[in-house]
């Protein structure tokens, strides 16, 4: 029987990428005068990688072998990391990331059918309070029973360590859970725990490998603008 559902929160709940989280990076370099500037095509490449603070890590590795990391570059990055963390949340503060398509109507669905909700995502758990604050609810953080985030489980997706946790955490085998995700590195840690996932695609994904998936969507649709199959259109 099923009894919850668990969700990602980047490309899932919001398109938070594009025109959140790579924006509030490029704050933060400039910010500390750094000449990194993060275009929204290698940001599509940058998203290989789950975590803010392993994603500037790949990208000096990956793109900058002109960059000479100072002896205390990890302390370097935390720094980078909570001043992206500033501007981004700013940024939702101000309302400026909408929930995706058909996602408050499924989460009040869910809730008043005494479905149980919970978030898995590799993003800072402020990151995850702030969204729902301030897209979903004054008091939309307690709508969810668990929200596991960020550095709480130190290997992030696509491993299965953060579905994991949260599944212990609601005391629920997977089989009594589904999950949402939007992205190839989200439904292999999903799946990885033994969760039925459905995914909706967004600008980064669409061309991501979703084998597994229990059904693959444009969006959760609303009254008027309904979802589109895209597994089974590929398939036609
Ligand atoms: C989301 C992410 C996050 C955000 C940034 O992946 O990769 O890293 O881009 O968050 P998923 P932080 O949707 O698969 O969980 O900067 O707070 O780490
Ligand atoms: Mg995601």
């Amino acid at each position: 029987e099923l009894k919850a559902l668990l969700f990602d929160v980047d490309g899932t709940l919001a398109d938070t990428e594009r025109d959140g989280h790579r924006p509030a990076f490029n704050a933060a370099f400039r910010e500390f005068g750094l000449d990194w500037e993060w275009d929204v095509e290698l940001y599509g490449q940058l998203l290989e990688v789950t975590g803010g603070k392993e994603r500037m890590k790949f990208y000096v590795e990956r793109f900058r072998p002109d960059y000479r990391k100072p002896a205390d570059f990890d302390d370097l990055v935390a720094e980078l990391h909570k001043a992206k963390t500033r501007h981004y949340t700013e940024l939702l503060a101000q309302g400026g990331i909408p929930l995706r398509p058909g996602v408050k109507r499924l989460l009040e669905e869910a809730r008043a059918a005494g479905l149980i909700l919970a978030v898995a995502t590799t993003t800072t758990p402020e990151n995850v309070t702030a969204l729902l604050k301030h897209s979903l609810a004054a008091d939309g953080a307690d709508w969810f029973a668990v929200i596991a985030a960020g550095d709480i489980v130190p290997a992030k997706k696509p491993a299965p360590d953060i579905y994991l946790w949260a599944l212990q955490q609601l005391g629920l085998a997977p089989e009594q859970c589904l999950a949402f995700e939007d992205s190839e590195n989200g439904i292999r840690a999903a799946r990885g725990a033994g969760l039925k996932t459905v995914v909706t695609v967004n600008e980064y994904t669409r061309d991501h490998d979703f084998t597994g998936a229990l059904a693959v969507l444009s969006d959760l649709g609303e009254p008027g603008a309904p979802y589109r199959r895209i597994d089974a259109a590929d398939e036609a």
